[in-house]
């Protein structure tokens, strides 16, 4: 094998090495992988193009959370639906912008699997061109045939079978994992594939940033204040790691960056908002599932964000997620301070 054969690994190449760690592996959800990576990148061509073209505005809807639906929503959400309708790999779909549980259509096959996902998560950065992005989580389905259910969606993060998300920025990054750790690779547009970028990453033990809206710190608990006073430094005791503040206010982005140089990220409960703003299913959960498989953590601030089973579709949940040793500080300031 020559050079080149060894060095450039497509998503596809990839995702079938990684299946060979199963030998009762049927390909089924190594082709469900891939048709994540195929809506990604057609997500990733429009979302490209979105300065150029007159795809920018509201599209008039308004979603289950209250929020105004932009074009590039409701575009990323049509796609991963209808790419993923007709496989028969899967049982049921869940989407942060529908409203119910999405069914495949009754003249399709079922399949095993279950998907979840945010399809353009922090979409009201689109208009000034920050980054945006896909999340997603695969489960397999509780019940046996037949149509999915609600139930089969309602699952507890530490039931992911993989989980990811992709990043549309400066280039487009699609990052996932089955258990396997974690894997990045970033769309080459000249030959349309995703390519091998960084594999196996953990986050830095060096964390270097702490990332949350400090806009919202008059409506903080007085454990989150304080456990943000020790991050800053500040009391006795306090962290002695110098961390800067990042904030884009853009999950996925302000997550990947924290993932790659290590940092925590956390949007907290607040007097505004009693359970955080994040959903538990489509954010939170296949998150904290790549954060754990890159060696760091997640919680709500009590407990793993991946032992927390959905009470409903759009839970939402606050958000402690990075390394390991500051998310349990965040615990233990919030046990502490907030009983
Ligand atoms: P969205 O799902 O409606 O796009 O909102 C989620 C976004 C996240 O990407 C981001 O972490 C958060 O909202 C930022 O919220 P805030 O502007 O309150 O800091
Ligand atoms: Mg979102």
């Amino acid at each position: 094998m020559n050079d080149m054969h060894q060095k450039i690994i497509t998503i596809e190449r990839h995702i079938i090495e990684q299946e060979r760690l199963y030998p009762e592996a049927t390909g089924v959800f190594s082709s469900l992988l891939y048709d994540i990576a195929l809506c990604a990148k057609i997500i990733a061509r429009e979302t490209t193009r979105a300065g150029l073209v007159d795809i920018l505005g509201l599209a008039g809807k308004v979603n289950i959370q209250g929020e105004q639906q932009m074009k590039l929503d409701v575009f990323a959400n049509a796609t991963i639906v209808r790419m993923n309708s007709y496989t028969g790999r899967l049982a049921v779909m869940a989407s942060e912008e529908s409203p119910d549980i999405i069914a495949i259509p009754e003249e399709y096959q079922k399949g095993r699997y279950v998907l979840v996902f945010d399809p353009l998560d922090g979409s009201s950065n689109i208009d000034v061109n920050i980054s945006i992005g896909t999340i997603f989580g695969i489960y397999r389905r509780l019940t046996l045939d037949g149509p999915g259910t609600l139930d089969d969606c309602l699952q507890a993060g530490k039931n992911l079978i993989a989980a990811g998300y992709v990043i549309y920025g400066s280039s487009t990054d699609m990052v996932y994992s089955t258990g396997q750790g974690v894997h990045v690779f970033t769309l080459d547009p000249s030959v349309g594939e995703f390519l091998l970028s960084h594999s196996n990453i953990c986050i830095p033990d060096a964390p270097k940033y702490y990332s949350v809206n400090q806009g919202y710190q008059p409506y903080w608990s007085h454990g989150v204040r304080e456990f943000t006073r020790w991050l800053q430094g500040i009391g006795e005791n306090a962290y002695t790691g110098a961390l800067s503040t990042r904030y884009i206010g853009s999950l996925v982005a302000d997550f990947h960056r924290n993932l790659m140089a290590g940092g925590i990220f956390y949007y907290p409960a607040d007097a505004n908002r009693p359970d955080g703003k994040l959903r538990l299913l489509y954010e939170a959960a296949p998150l904290a599932y790549i954060a754990e498989q890159a060696g760091g953590y997640a919680s709500d601030g009590r407990q793993s964000i991946l032992d927390i089973k959905p009470g409903y579709l759009h839970q939402r949940t606050p958000l402690f997620i990075g390394n390991r040793e500051l998310v349990e500080k965040a615990a233990e300031f919030i046990a502490r301070y907030d009983g």
